[in-house]
């Protein structure tokens, strides 16, 4: 039996056996002289996913989303962002220290931004202003509760910013999720960006790695970048293998997934002073308040995990839960049972 039932995020999940067995039989090179022949078997599958010429494989999502931005922009250029974007609220500020750009945060509901708001924050041509230069958009929204951004809403962003001489970033570390809940494949998102970004190592159950993908020429930039910021790595092929494995095997599981977020906020939902509505869940991510409980967040995370249970507080009152591969349905059952006897109104 497992110590944990680990809810915090979908990042915790551990290699299956299987994926063991393909990261042990990998073939491997220097994949900084581009020599690691199952980084490029993995490098164009990805490219292929999304319907890009090229995509390039680095440690991290938070590295994969800081180098379409350096590679997009020129230091004081502004990028628009939702304000509840990860590459704004959790990536160490990284866009300034390593851009020089500036984020102009929009209010988007549950993570999604409407075009007119993009529209009215795109900057004049005149030399008192910063240059807008990109627009980024997350799908799913992690901080919005894995919500998804609806492709017409993509396509319509996409079209004004290229009417206006934007370019767009899409945030896709969990875009599998968004596809496998929508139907909706990868390339048919990605098509209305110029970069993307993908993890592995999120609700795929890799144990690290996330590409950029987007055209040829851009690749090339993002890969002088991935050298400067330290993210060119060796024989890589022992963990790009992980990747090609998920790829293959863990994306129509992902339903599974969502799936039990769905009942885990059914749950939730029927709990006396829990406030979240079920209807929202989408994906792998459920986000609730206990506001009305008069409890913390972090004093619920303590209590549940004298129960066995990990949880992630998301600011005061609210409490993020991510299903994954390593939370059987059985174990859904029990972390609702623990909540049950942690949330009484006090
Ligand atoms: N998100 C993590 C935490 O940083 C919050 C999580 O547990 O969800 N984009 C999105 C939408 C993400 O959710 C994350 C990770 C990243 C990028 C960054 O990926 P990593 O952690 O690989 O740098």
């Amino acid at each position: 039996m497992k110590e944990f039932i680990d809810l915090r995020s979908d990042t915790v999940t551990k290699p299956t056996p299987a994926m063991r067995k393909a990261m042990t039989d990998a073939e491997v090179g220097d994949d900084v002289f581009g020599e690691d022949p199952t980084v490029n078997a993995l490098q164009e599958k990805v490219a292929r996913m999304l319907g890009k010429e090229a995509s390039i494989f680095v440690p991290s999502g938070t590295m994969a989303n800081q180098l379409a931005i350096k590679s997009h922009t020129q230091p004081g250029d502004e990028v628009i962002i939702e304000t509840t974007s990860h590459p704004y609220n959790f990536e160490g500020g990284a866009s300034a220290a390593l851009s020089g750009i500036q984020f102009n945060c929009l209010q988007g509901i549950r993570g999604i931004l409407e075009p007119s708001q993009i529209e009215e924050a795109i900057r004049p041509d005149d030399h008192h202003f910063p240059v807008t230069r990109l627009v980024c958009l997350e799908n799913t929204h992690n901080r919005g509760g894995g919500s998804i951004y609806p492709i017409e809403r993509i396509a319509e962003i996409s079209r004004l910013a290229r009417s206006k001489g934007l370019l767009v970033h899409l945030d896709g570390a969990r875009l599998w999720n968004a596809s496998v809940a929508t139907g909706i494949k990868p390339h048919e998102y990605a098509q209305w960006a110029d970069s993307v970004s993908v993890c592995l190592s999120k609700g795929l159950g890799a144990p690290v790695g996330s590409l950029v993908a987007g055209s040829r020429t851009f690749i090339e930039r993002v890969h002088r970048f991935r050298k400067m910021f330290g993210g060119g790595m060796r024989q890589v092929g022992i963990i790009a293998a992980a990747g090609i494995y998920a790829l293959d095997h863990h994306i129509e599981r992902l339903k599974e997934d969502h799936q039990k977020a769905k009942h885990l906020a059914l749950g939730l939902h029927e709990i006396q002073g829990v406030s979240i509505d079920p209807e929202c869940v989408e994906t792998n991510i459920v986000i609730f308040d206990i506001a009305e409980m008069g409890m913390t967040a972090t004093q619920v995370r303590d209590e549940m995990k004298k129960k066995g249970v990990l949880i992630h507080p998301f600011g005061r009152t609210q409490i993020r839960l991510v299903t994954h591969l390593d939370v059987s349905k059985e174990d859904i059952e029990t972390a609702l049972k623990a909540f049950r006897e942690v949330l009484r109104p006090s």
